[in-house]
Protein backbone atom coordinates (compact mmCIF):
# COMPACT_ATOMS: atom_id res chain seq x y z
CA UNK A 1 0.00 0.00 0.00
CA UNK A 2 1.19 3.43 -0.79
CA UNK A 3 1.92 5.75 1.91
CA UNK A 4 -1.17 8.49 1.29
CA UNK A 5 -1.54 12.40 1.46
CA UNK A 6 -4.22 14.69 1.14
CA UNK A 7 -3.80 17.87 -0.44
CA UNK A 8 -5.94 20.81 -2.35
CA UNK A 9 -3.30 21.45 -4.75
CA UNK A 10 -0.22 19.29 -5.71
CA UNK A 11 2.38 21.04 -7.48
CA UNK A 12 5.26 19.01 -9.37
CA UNK A 13 8.74 21.16 -9.57
CA UNK A 14 10.04 22.88 -7.52
CA UNK A 15 11.30 25.92 -9.74
CA UNK A 16 9.94 29.69 -10.06
CA UNK A 17 6.25 28.65 -11.41
CA UNK A 18 5.88 26.20 -8.37
CA UNK A 19 7.36 27.33 -5.39
CA UNK A 20 5.66 30.64 -6.06
CA UNK A 21 2.42 29.05 -6.53
CA UNK A 22 3.18 26.98 -3.49
CA UNK A 23 3.55 30.01 -1.29
CA UNK A 24 1.08 32.57 -2.87
CA UNK A 25 -1.82 29.63 -2.43
CA UNK A 26 -0.70 29.40 1.55
CA UNK A 27 -0.79 33.26 1.89
CA UNK A 28 -4.73 32.65 0.82
CA UNK A 29 -5.04 29.85 3.12
CA UNK A 30 -4.98 27.13 0.29
CA UNK A 31 -2.71 24.29 1.30
CA UNK A 32 -0.22 22.40 -1.18
CA UNK A 33 2.47 19.78 -1.58
CA UNK A 34 5.45 20.65 -4.08
CA UNK A 35 7.05 16.97 -4.94
CA UNK A 36 10.31 17.98 -7.25
CA UNK A 37 13.06 15.36 -8.65
CA UNK A 38 16.22 17.64 -8.11
CA UNK A 39 17.89 18.30 -4.38
CA UNK A 40 17.71 21.29 -3.09
CA UNK A 41 21.12 22.57 -3.62
CA UNK A 42 20.76 21.69 -7.35
CA UNK A 43 18.05 23.57 -7.39
CA UNK A 44 19.12 26.68 -5.77
CA UNK A 45 22.43 26.21 -7.53
CA UNK A 46 21.71 26.13 -11.17
CA UNK A 47 22.86 29.00 -13.23
CA UNK A 48 20.03 30.43 -15.19
CA UNK A 49 17.83 33.84 -15.41
CA UNK A 50 18.56 36.88 -13.77
CA UNK A 51 16.65 39.43 -15.28
CA UNK A 52 13.36 40.09 -13.27
CA UNK A 53 10.62 42.80 -14.63
CA UNK A 54 9.09 45.19 -12.28
CA UNK A 55 6.03 42.97 -11.86
CA UNK A 56 8.17 39.95 -11.02
CA UNK A 57 9.80 41.95 -8.18
CA UNK A 58 6.47 44.09 -7.05
CA UNK A 59 4.76 40.55 -6.84
CA UNK A 60 7.72 38.68 -4.64
CA UNK A 61 8.10 41.80 -2.33
CA UNK A 62 4.24 42.05 -1.89
CA UNK A 63 4.59 37.97 -1.04
CA UNK A 64 7.09 38.98 1.50
CA UNK A 65 9.95 37.34 -0.02
CA UNK A 66 11.61 40.91 -1.41
CA UNK A 67 13.66 41.25 1.33
CA UNK A 68 17.33 40.06 -0.06
CA UNK A 69 16.34 41.32 -3.41
CA UNK A 70 15.45 44.91 -2.40
CA UNK A 71 19.18 45.31 -0.67
CA UNK A 72 21.17 42.85 -2.81
CA UNK A 73 19.56 43.08 -6.56
CA UNK A 74 20.73 45.43 -9.09
CA UNK A 75 17.88 48.32 -10.23
CA UNK A 76 19.03 48.58 -13.95
CA UNK A 77 17.15 51.93 -15.58
CA UNK A 78 17.83 51.03 -19.53
CA UNK A 79 19.69 48.97 -21.64
CA UNK A 80 22.58 49.26 -24.18
CA UNK A 81 22.09 48.55 -27.78
CA UNK A 82 25.75 48.09 -29.52
CA UNK A 83 26.19 47.43 -33.46
CA UNK A 84 29.16 48.50 -35.81
CA UNK A 85 31.30 49.25 -32.88
CA UNK A 86 28.66 51.85 -30.77
CA UNK A 87 26.58 51.95 -28.27
CA UNK A 88 23.35 53.31 -28.24
CA UNK A 89 21.27 53.63 -25.14
CA UNK A 90 17.23 52.56 -24.60
CA UNK A 91 15.99 54.82 -21.66
CA UNK A 92 13.29 52.83 -19.85
CA UNK A 93 12.96 55.26 -17.22
CA UNK A 94 12.65 58.05 -19.81
CA UNK A 95 10.41 56.06 -22.08
CA UNK A 96 7.79 53.42 -19.65
CA UNK A 97 7.40 56.24 -16.93
CA UNK A 98 9.85 55.10 -14.46
CA UNK A 99 9.77 51.09 -14.76
CA UNK A 100 13.03 49.23 -14.80
CA UNK A 101 13.73 45.76 -14.36
CA UNK A 102 16.02 44.18 -11.35
CA UNK A 103 19.09 41.52 -12.19
CA UNK A 104 18.97 39.16 -9.12
CA UNK A 105 19.77 35.77 -9.65
CA UNK A 106 16.87 32.95 -10.03
CA UNK A 107 19.04 30.85 -7.92
CA UNK A 108 18.79 33.72 -5.07
CA UNK A 109 14.87 33.99 -5.92
CA UNK A 110 14.36 30.18 -5.44
CA UNK A 111 16.33 30.24 -2.30
CA UNK A 112 14.37 33.01 -0.86
CA UNK A 113 11.27 30.71 -1.71
CA UNK A 114 12.61 27.54 -0.12
CA UNK A 115 13.32 29.72 2.99
CA UNK A 116 9.70 31.03 3.40
CA UNK A 117 8.09 27.98 2.53
CA UNK A 118 10.02 26.34 4.98
CA UNK A 119 9.72 29.24 7.69
CA UNK A 120 5.94 28.66 6.91
CA UNK A 121 5.58 24.69 7.15
CA UNK A 122 5.40 24.07 3.65
CA UNK A 123 5.98 21.11 2.01
CA UNK A 124 8.09 20.98 -0.39
CA UNK A 125 9.25 17.02 -1.26
CA UNK A 126 13.04 17.49 -3.12
CA UNK A 127 14.91 14.18 -4.81
CA UNK A 128 11.76 12.55 -5.10
CA UNK A 129 11.63 9.66 -8.16
CA UNK A 130 8.88 8.30 -11.05
CA UNK A 131 6.58 10.74 -10.60
CA UNK A 132 3.24 10.05 -12.39
CA UNK A 133 -0.04 11.89 -12.58
CA UNK A 134 -2.92 10.56 -12.87
CA UNK A 135 -7.13 10.85 -12.63
CA UNK A 136 -6.67 14.76 -13.42
CA UNK A 137 -9.82 14.23 -15.52
CA UNK A 138 -11.92 13.46 -12.78
CA UNK A 139 -12.60 15.09 -9.06
CA UNK A 140 -9.74 12.91 -7.39
CA UNK A 141 -6.60 13.43 -9.08
CA UNK A 142 -3.72 12.03 -8.12
CA UNK A 143 0.30 12.42 -7.85
CA UNK A 144 2.50 8.90 -7.51
CA UNK A 145 5.74 9.18 -6.80
CA UNK A 146 8.70 7.10 -5.06
CA UNK A 147 10.29 8.81 -1.59
CA UNK A 148 13.48 7.14 0.01
CA UNK A 149 12.27 3.99 -1.63
CA UNK A 150 8.43 4.57 -0.58
CA UNK A 151 6.17 4.33 -2.88
CA UNK A 152 3.67 7.55 -2.08
CA UNK A 153 0.59 8.84 -3.26
CA UNK A 154 -0.83 12.19 -3.16
CA UNK A 155 -4.53 13.13 -3.62
CA UNK A 156 -5.60 16.81 -4.50
CA UNK A 157 -8.41 18.78 -6.02
CA UNK A 158 -6.24 20.00 -9.02
CA UNK A 159 -2.51 19.43 -10.06
CA UNK A 160 0.01 22.09 -11.27
CA UNK A 161 2.44 20.97 -13.93
CA UNK A 162 5.35 23.42 -13.33
CA UNK A 163 7.72 21.14 -14.48
CA UNK A 164 9.90 22.92 -16.86
CA UNK A 165 10.29 21.70 -20.45
CA UNK A 166 11.24 18.13 -20.12
CA UNK A 167 8.60 17.32 -17.33
CA UNK A 168 5.85 14.61 -17.33
CA UNK A 169 3.06 16.15 -16.97
CA UNK A 170 2.75 17.57 -20.41
CA UNK A 171 3.62 14.85 -22.23
CA UNK A 172 0.97 12.60 -19.81
CA UNK A 173 -1.83 14.61 -21.36
CA UNK A 174 -3.66 12.38 -23.94
CA UNK A 175 -2.64 12.44 -27.59
CA UNK A 176 -5.13 14.91 -29.62
CA UNK A 177 -5.43 17.04 -26.64
CA UNK A 178 -2.45 19.82 -27.26
CA UNK A 179 -1.72 21.75 -30.28
CA UNK A 180 2.13 22.72 -30.34
CA UNK A 181 3.60 25.70 -32.06
CA UNK A 182 7.47 25.45 -32.29
CA UNK A 183 10.26 27.34 -33.77
CA UNK A 184 13.84 26.61 -33.57
CA UNK A 185 16.78 29.04 -34.12
CA UNK A 186 19.67 27.44 -36.14
CA UNK A 187 21.72 28.68 -33.29
CA UNK A 188 22.46 28.69 -29.80
CA UNK A 189 24.22 30.85 -26.51
CA UNK A 190 27.50 29.81 -25.03
CA UNK A 191 27.36 31.32 -21.51
CA UNK A 192 30.12 32.21 -18.49
CA UNK A 193 29.96 33.02 -15.19
CA UNK A 194 33.27 35.13 -14.37
CA UNK A 195 35.02 36.87 -11.36
CA UNK A 196 35.28 39.96 -12.47
CA UNK A 197 33.49 43.19 -12.13
CA UNK A 198 30.74 43.84 -14.73
CA UNK A 199 32.46 46.16 -17.35
CA UNK A 200 29.14 48.23 -17.81
CA UNK A 201 26.45 49.35 -15.32
CA UNK A 202 23.64 48.01 -17.56
CA UNK A 203 23.22 45.09 -19.84
CA UNK A 204 25.07 45.58 -23.22
CA UNK A 205 23.24 43.33 -26.28
CA UNK A 206 25.26 43.17 -28.95
CA UNK A 207 25.02 42.90 -32.81
CA UNK A 208 28.47 41.85 -34.61
CA UNK A 209 29.34 40.63 -38.15
CA UNK A 210 30.60 37.29 -36.00
CA UNK A 211 27.34 36.78 -34.16
CA UNK A 212 25.45 38.40 -30.77
CA UNK A 213 27.08 38.79 -27.56
CA UNK A 214 25.50 39.59 -24.81
CA UNK A 215 26.79 41.42 -21.35
CA UNK A 216 24.77 40.67 -18.52
CA UNK A 217 25.72 40.77 -14.59
CA UNK A 218 24.56 38.77 -10.97
CA UNK A 219 26.56 41.27 -8.33
CA UNK A 220 28.92 44.31 -8.65
CA UNK A 221 31.80 41.26 -8.43
CA UNK A 222 30.48 39.02 -11.17
CA UNK A 223 29.73 39.19 -14.30
CA UNK A 224 27.45 36.72 -16.63
CA UNK A 225 28.34 37.08 -20.26
CA UNK A 226 26.65 35.03 -23.62
CA UNK A 227 27.96 34.22 -27.04
CA UNK A 228 26.17 33.43 -29.98
CA UNK A 229 27.15 29.74 -31.32
CA UNK A 230 26.24 26.82 -33.25
CA UNK A 231 23.62 24.90 -31.03
CA UNK A 232 26.03 21.51 -31.38
CA UNK A 233 29.39 23.29 -30.30
CA UNK A 234 31.37 21.40 -28.37
CA UNK A 235 31.75 23.22 -25.01
CA UNK A 236 35.51 21.44 -24.36
CA UNK A 237 36.57 22.77 -27.91
CA UNK A 238 36.10 26.47 -25.80
CA UNK A 239 39.16 27.45 -23.37
CA UNK A 240 38.47 30.05 -21.47
CA UNK A 241 41.08 32.07 -23.79
CA UNK A 242 39.09 31.35 -27.01
CA UNK A 243 36.01 32.66 -25.17
CA UNK A 244 37.88 36.02 -23.52
CA UNK A 245 39.09 36.72 -27.29
CA UNK A 246 35.57 36.12 -28.65
CA UNK A 247 34.07 38.48 -26.26
CA UNK A 248 36.49 41.15 -26.36
CA UNK A 249 35.71 41.23 -30.63
CA UNK A 250 32.24 40.90 -30.70
CA UNK A 251 32.20 43.56 -27.72
CA UNK A 252 34.81 45.97 -28.82
CA UNK A 253 33.77 49.42 -28.71
CA UNK A 254 35.78 52.58 -28.71
CA UNK A 255 37.30 54.02 -25.61
CA UNK A 256 35.68 50.91 -23.64
CA UNK A 257 37.21 47.99 -22.26
CA UNK A 258 35.78 44.60 -21.31
CA UNK A 259 37.52 43.69 -18.01
CA UNK A 260 38.28 39.76 -17.80
CA UNK A 261 38.56 37.60 -14.99
CA UNK A 262 38.68 33.44 -13.96
CA UNK A 263 35.67 32.11 -15.45
CA UNK A 264 33.38 30.30 -13.05
CA UNK A 265 30.90 28.30 -14.81
CA UNK A 266 30.25 27.84 -18.55
CA UNK A 267 27.72 26.28 -20.72
CA UNK A 268 25.73 25.95 -23.79
CA UNK A 269 22.06 26.31 -24.30
CA UNK A 270 20.02 25.60 -27.86
CA UNK A 271 17.20 28.07 -28.44
CA UNK A 272 13.57 27.39 -29.05
CA UNK A 273 10.12 29.13 -29.29
CA UNK A 274 7.54 26.56 -28.22
CA UNK A 275 4.26 26.99 -27.09
CA UNK A 276 1.27 24.43 -26.16
CA UNK A 277 -2.46 25.26 -26.32
CA UNK A 278 -4.42 24.80 -24.43
CA UNK A 279 -2.68 25.23 -21.15
CA UNK A 280 -5.16 23.25 -19.10
CA UNK A 281 -7.03 19.58 -19.40
CA UNK A 282 -9.27 19.18 -16.54
CA UNK A 283 -8.00 19.45 -13.36
CA UNK A 284 -4.28 19.67 -14.69
CA UNK A 285 -2.68 23.01 -15.23
CA UNK A 286 0.25 23.92 -16.98
CA UNK A 287 2.41 26.42 -16.21
CA UNK A 288 5.82 28.06 -16.94
CA UNK A 289 8.59 26.33 -18.97
CA UNK A 290 6.12 23.07 -18.79
CA UNK A 291 4.01 25.06 -21.53
CA UNK A 292 5.92 27.57 -23.19
CA UNK A 293 9.94 28.70 -24.11
CA UNK A 294 11.21 31.62 -25.22
CA UNK A 295 14.62 32.07 -26.66
CA UNK A 296 16.11 34.09 -24.01
CA UNK A 297 17.37 37.14 -25.73
CA UNK A 298 13.90 39.12 -24.48
CA UNK A 299 14.97 37.75 -20.48
CA UNK A 300 11.43 36.88 -20.49
CA UNK A 301 11.08 32.56 -19.38
CA UNK A 302 10.99 33.72 -15.71
CA UNK A 303 8.42 36.36 -15.38
CA UNK A 304 6.24 34.46 -18.01
CA UNK A 305 6.57 31.54 -15.51
CA UNK A 306 5.74 33.97 -12.30
CA UNK A 307 2.67 35.61 -14.85
CA UNK A 308 0.96 32.21 -15.29
CA UNK A 309 1.16 30.98 -11.87
CA UNK A 310 -0.60 34.47 -10.43
CA UNK A 311 -2.92 33.80 -13.00
CA UNK A 312 -3.76 30.34 -11.70
CA UNK A 313 -3.30 31.30 -8.00
CA UNK A 314 -6.02 34.25 -8.23
CA UNK A 315 -8.61 31.49 -10.29
CA UNK A 316 -7.67 28.81 -7.66
CA UNK A 317 -8.53 31.60 -4.82
CA UNK A 318 -12.00 32.17 -6.51
CA UNK A 319 -13.00 28.65 -6.44
CA UNK A 320 -12.09 27.73 -3.08
CA UNK A 321 -13.87 31.17 -1.81
CA UNK A 322 -17.21 31.01 -4.10
CA UNK A 323 -17.61 27.46 -5.60
CA UNK A 324 -16.87 29.11 -9.01
CA UNK A 325 -14.68 28.03 -12.09
CA UNK A 326 -15.24 30.81 -13.59
CA UNK A 327 -11.47 31.74 -13.35
CA UNK A 328 -10.32 28.10 -13.55
CA UNK A 329 -12.26 28.04 -16.69
CA UNK A 330 -10.52 31.19 -18.59
CA UNK A 331 -7.01 30.27 -17.05
CA UNK A 332 -5.55 28.95 -20.50
CA UNK A 333 -7.00 31.66 -22.24
CA UNK A 334 -5.79 34.52 -20.02
CA UNK A 335 -2.15 33.02 -20.23
CA UNK A 336 -1.96 32.78 -23.77
CA UNK A 337 -3.13 36.01 -24.24
CA UNK A 338 0.27 37.59 -23.13
CA UNK A 339 2.47 34.54 -23.78
CA UNK A 340 2.13 35.43 -26.92
CA UNK A 341 2.38 38.82 -26.82
CA UNK A 342 6.03 37.56 -24.86
CA UNK A 343 6.90 35.17 -27.21
CA UNK A 344 6.65 37.75 -30.28
CA UNK A 345 8.93 40.39 -28.63
CA UNK A 346 11.65 37.47 -27.37
CA UNK A 347 11.42 36.00 -31.46
CA UNK A 348 11.54 40.00 -32.44
CA UNK A 349 14.64 40.43 -30.17
CA UNK A 350 16.35 37.28 -31.07
CA UNK A 351 15.81 37.83 -34.66
CA UNK A 352 17.16 41.29 -35.29
CA UNK A 353 20.18 40.23 -32.90
CA UNK A 354 21.85 37.04 -34.32
CA UNK A 355 23.44 36.31 -37.42
CA UNK A 356 21.76 33.51 -39.31
CA UNK A 357 22.96 30.82 -41.17
CA UNK A 358 21.31 31.62 -44.38
CA UNK A 359 20.64 35.14 -44.91
CA UNK A 360 21.23 36.91 -47.90
CA UNK A 361 23.17 40.65 -47.54
CA UNK A 362 19.56 42.28 -47.72
CA UNK A 363 18.62 40.66 -44.63
CA UNK A 364 21.93 41.33 -42.87
CA UNK A 365 21.25 45.31 -44.25
CA UNK A 366 17.78 44.93 -42.84
CA UNK A 367 18.24 43.96 -39.63
CA UNK A 368 21.37 46.96 -39.13
CA UNK A 369 18.51 49.28 -40.52
CA UNK A 370 15.93 48.07 -37.56
CA UNK A 371 18.65 48.41 -35.09
CA UNK A 372 19.29 51.69 -36.44
CA UNK A 373 15.24 52.62 -36.27
CA UNK A 374 15.16 51.22 -32.58
CA UNK A 375 17.87 53.70 -31.35
CA UNK A 376 17.04 56.45 -33.56
CA UNK A 377 13.03 56.88 -33.24
CA UNK A 378 11.17 56.97 -30.18
CA UNK A 379 8.05 55.10 -31.27
CA UNK A 380 10.60 52.02 -31.87
CA UNK A 381 12.54 52.43 -28.55
CA UNK A 382 9.16 52.60 -26.76
CA UNK A 383 7.98 49.33 -27.93
CA UNK A 384 11.19 47.63 -26.59
CA UNK A 385 11.28 49.45 -23.37
CA UNK A 386 7.42 48.75 -22.21
CA UNK A 387 7.89 45.05 -23.54
CA UNK A 388 11.41 44.86 -21.58
CA UNK A 389 9.93 45.99 -17.98
CA UNK A 390 7.32 44.41 -18.75
CA UNK A 391 3.82 44.18 -20.32
CA UNK A 392 0.94 44.56 -17.77
CA UNK A 393 -0.35 41.11 -16.32
CA UNK A 394 -3.73 41.33 -18.61
P1 LIG B 1 12.02 25.24 -14.24
O1 LIG B 1 12.83 26.32 -13.65
O2 LIG B 1 12.60 24.39 -15.30
O3 LIG B 1 11.52 24.33 -13.04
C1 LIG B 1 10.92 23.06 -13.25
C2 LIG B 1 11.25 22.20 -12.06
O4 LIG B 1 10.59 20.94 -12.21
C3 LIG B 1 11.51 19.90 -11.88
N1 LIG B 1 11.08 18.67 -12.56
C4 LIG B 1 10.41 17.68 -11.93
N2 LIG B 1 10.00 17.54 -10.67
C5 LIG B 1 9.36 16.38 -10.34
N3 LIG B 1 9.14 15.38 -11.24
C6 LIG B 1 9.52 15.48 -12.51
N4 LIG B 1 9.29 14.51 -13.37
C7 LIG B 1 10.20 16.68 -12.91
N5 LIG B 1 10.73 17.12 -14.08
C8 LIG B 1 11.25 18.32 -13.84
C9 LIG B 1 12.85 20.43 -12.34
O5 LIG B 1 13.94 19.78 -11.69
C10 LIG B 1 12.75 21.90 -11.97
O6 LIG B 1 13.22 22.16 -10.66
O7 LIG B 1 10.63 25.82 -14.84
P2 LIG B 1 9.72 27.06 -14.37
O8 LIG B 1 9.42 27.01 -12.91
O9 LIG B 1 8.62 27.10 -15.33
O10 LIG B 1 10.66 28.34 -14.58
C11 LIG B 1 11.09 28.72 -15.85
C12 LIG B 1 12.45 29.41 -15.78
O11 LIG B 1 13.34 28.62 -15.02
C13 LIG B 1 13.04 29.67 -17.16
O12 LIG B 1 12.03 30.14 -18.03
C14 LIG B 1 14.17 30.71 -17.12
O13 LIG B 1 15.31 30.22 -16.45
C15 LIG B 1 14.55 31.12 -18.53
N6 LIG B 1 15.67 32.06 -18.58
C16 LIG B 1 15.50 33.39 -18.30
N7 LIG B 1 14.30 33.86 -17.90
C17 LIG B 1 14.14 35.17 -17.54
O14 LIG B 1 13.02 35.58 -17.20
N8 LIG B 1 15.18 36.07 -17.57
C18 LIG B 1 16.42 35.67 -17.94
O15 LIG B 1 17.35 36.49 -17.88
C19 LIG B 1 16.62 34.30 -18.35
N9 LIG B 1 17.83 33.86 -18.74
C20 LIG B 1 16.94 31.60 -18.92
C21 LIG B 1 18.01 32.54 -19.01
C22 LIG B 1 17.19 30.24 -19.16
C23 LIG B 1 18.45 29.83 -19.50
N10 LIG B 1 18.64 28.44 -19.69
C24 LIG B 1 19.68 27.74 -19.13
C25 LIG B 1 17.54 27.65 -20.24
C26 LIG B 1 19.27 32.14 -19.36
C27 LIG B 1 19.50 30.79 -19.63
C28 LIG B 1 20.88 30.43 -20.07
C1 LIG C 1 21.25 36.85 -17.82
O1 LIG C 1 21.75 37.71 -17.08
O2 LIG C 1 21.39 35.64 -17.62
C2 LIG C 1 20.47 37.28 -19.01
C3 LIG C 1 20.25 38.63 -19.22
C4 LIG C 1 19.52 39.04 -20.32
C5 LIG C 1 19.03 38.09 -21.21
C6 LIG C 1 19.25 36.75 -20.99
C7 LIG C 1 19.98 36.33 -19.88
O3 LIG C 1 18.34 38.51 -22.29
Amino acid sequence: MPISQRTQVGIVGAGPAGLVLSHLLYLQGIDSVVVENRSRQYVEERVRAGVLEQGTVDLLTAMGVGERMKTEGLVHYGIELRFEGRSHRIDFQDLTGGKGITIYAQAEVLKDLNNARVATGGQVFFEVENVSVQDYDGAKPKIRYEKDGNACELTCDFIAGCDGFHGICRPSIPDGVLTEYVREYPFGWLGILADAAPSSEELIYTYHDRGFALLSMRTPQISRLYLQCDPEEDIDLWSDEKIWQELQTRLASNGWTLTEGPILQKGITGMRSFVVEPMQYGNLFLAGDSAHIVPPTGAKGLNLAVADVQVLARALTRFYATGSRCLLNKYSATCLRRVWKVQRFSWWMTSMLHRFPNESPFDHRRQLAELDYVTSSRAAALTLAENYVGLPME
